[in-house]
Formats: C-alpha cells, structure tokens, sequence
C-alpha cells in the first residue's frame, strides 16, 4: 500500500485541466443545489460538492473507449469522463435531448461515445460490471479498461468480494476506485462496516490510499494505475479518502462534518499551489470561474428549450 504524495511537478497544462473540470462540477453541483428547489429538475440528485478531485485525477488518464461504472452519485465524475454538460442538464430536466433521452435520470447516465455504459443506484451494482468490462477486453472486445467506480459503503457488499478476487485471479485489467467519503447516508463508517477497505483490498491487489481532496495526489497515484492495468498488470485499487459536504440527496449542506476550506476544498487547494508557482494570475482564475457560468447558462437554455420524452416509447 502507497500514500501517495502530491506531484509538484505537473505542467501547466495538465493542472489547467485538472482545474477546468473540477470547477467544472463543483459550479455545475453549486447550479443545481440552487434550481432544485424550485422543482425544474424530475429526479433525485446525489452532489459531489468537495469530492471533486476523486473522478477528475482518475479520469484526467481514461481516455474515451474506457469503461466508467457509477454508482448514485454521478453527476462528477461523469462530467470529468467527458460527458457533454447540456446532455446532463436536459437529463435532469427529463427532456428527449439528455444523455439517457430524458428517461433516466441522474442516477442513470449513458453516454458510449465518451465511456459512460451506465450506472446502478443499487448500492455495490457498479463494482461487477467494471470487471465484466475488464473481462470483455481480454477476450478481444477492444484494447481498454473497465472501471469500478463507488463508495464505502458498497464494499459492505459480497459483490465487492467476489468481484476483486475474480478480477485478481484473472489479472484483468480492471480499476476499482472507492471514494470513500466516511458516510453511507447518515451513517458513519465505523457502523455500517466492520472490515478495514484498504486492508482487503491489498491482500488481492495492488492498492494506494490517497488524500482525495488532493487532485495532484490522485492525478498521480490514477496515472501509475491505469498505466499498470493498461500495461497488462492486473487490477488496481485506489483508495481516496474525501468528504461529502452536502447531505446524502438534494441541494443542503450536510450537518454531520465540519468543512474547512484550506484542508478539506480539492479546487482551494490546486488555485493556491498553480498560483504560488506562478502557474496562474488571479485574473486567470476569476476568467475561468466566469466562461464556466456561462457554459452553465447555455446548458440549462438549452434543457429548458428541449421537448419531452414520448411516453408512447418510455411503455415499449
Ligand atoms: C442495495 C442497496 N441498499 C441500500 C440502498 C439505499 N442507499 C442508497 S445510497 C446509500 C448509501 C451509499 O453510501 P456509499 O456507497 O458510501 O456512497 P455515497 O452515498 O457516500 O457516495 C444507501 C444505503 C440502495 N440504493 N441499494
């Protein structure tokens, strides 16, 4: 097991990127936390607010034909995989143009173009199907990587069990990456689990631990992963510890953590270090904030102006 350090050498570029799709979700999360209530949206929402930089160091390595699973909680690491933002936002309006044609929902994204096969709102459901994903591309389906994307409290299920020790056993080129926020719902880790996550897993695979408030550290520890598991070295387990700032579902903060901007804020924490080493001016950042509001705006024009589903094809 590695506790990976924050790589200090990362280029320009790639912090660009890595800053870009985690403002990306965190003021696209912010958007929906404040048009919930007023009941435009047709589905249950699950935010990632401070969670951000778990799905974007990972998925800053997965290229299009890699195949991301999902859990509940999809809205950002779907957006880090690359789905387009005015197909999430007519999702959740529940209108024809949205990534599931408006029958799905936020806990049903598909998008095959950018390696979104679909997500499961039954707790652990994800976990299999990046294997069967692993499976598929050993057996010829195509050169690439299935991931297993999901929280703690899904390792409470015998699906994780099974899942790892056959993706060991057949060195498949799976990733299993728990954001482990320390919640199921309101229920804290030390009572809804009684095994250590990072101790089994590693009797099967390798396994890092990572700060996953911390996106260079996570860019860092996703890239040697994927890398091995591209490489034909089996599977690999990514463990990130983060926090939900937000209660379970819906737009409210969450009452049972404290939050401090300067440990806990993954986007904080990347601003402040591009801008210490010069990376970035703060009228930089301040255009970047800015051009993402109006991506935003165009989106929601966009669900707003789309028509509904046919009901005649959501019976077929
Ligand atoms: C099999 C199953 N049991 C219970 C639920 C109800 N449920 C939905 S989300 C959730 C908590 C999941 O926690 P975790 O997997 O840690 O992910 P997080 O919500 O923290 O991102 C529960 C218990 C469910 N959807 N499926």
């Amino acid at each position: 097991m590695t506790d990976s350090q924050p790589n200090s050498t990362i280029r320009r570029d790639d912090a660009l990127w890595l800053l870009r799709r985690m403002r990306l979700i965190r003021q696209t999360s912010e958007r929906i936390a404040k048009l919930y209530p007023t009941d435009v949206m047709e589905t249950p929402v699950h935010l990632c607010i401070g969670q951000e930089a778990v799905a974007t160091g990972l998925c800053h390595h997965l290229r299009d034909e890699d195949k991301l699973f999902l859990g509940h909680r999809t809205h950002g690491p779907a957006l880090a995989k690359g789905l387009p933002l005015e197909k999430l936002m007519a999702e959740l309006y529940g209108r024809s143009t949205g990534c599931s044609h408006g029958y799905g929902g936020s806990m049903h994204l598909l998008d095959l173009e950018h390696g979104l096969p679909g997500s499961s709102a039954i707790v652990g459901g994800s976990i299999a199907l990046g294997v069967g994903a692993g499976l598929a591309a050993e057996l010829g389906a195509g050169h690439f990587v299935g991931v297993s994307y999901f929280g703690d409290a899904a390792t409470n299920a015998g699906v994780f069990y099974e899942s790892l020790n056959f993706a060991a056993l057949r060195a498949l080129p799976v990733l299993f990456v728990c954001e482990d926020n320390g919640f199921s719902n309101v229920m804290p880790k030390s009572e809804h689990s009684a095994h250590d996550i990072v101790g089994v897993a590693s009797q099967m695979m390798p396994t890092a631990s990572i700060d996953g408030t911390d996106v260079l550290a996570v860019n860092d520890a996703a890239g040697r992963a994927v890398s091995r598991a591209r490489g034909g070295q089996g599977p690999q387990f990514l463990h990130c510890r983060t926090k939900r700032w937000m209660k379970h579902q819906g737009p409210e903060r969450c009452d049972l953590i404290e939050v401090d901007i300067e440990r806990d804020c993954p986007i904080h924490k990347l601003e402040r270090f591009m801008a210490s080493s010069g990376m970035v001016t703060p009228r930089e950042l301040a255009d970047l904030r800015s051009a993402i509001e109006s991506e935003i705006d165009a989106a929601i024009e966009f669900a707003e102006r789309s028509p509904r589903p046919d009901p005649n094809l959501m019976e077929a």
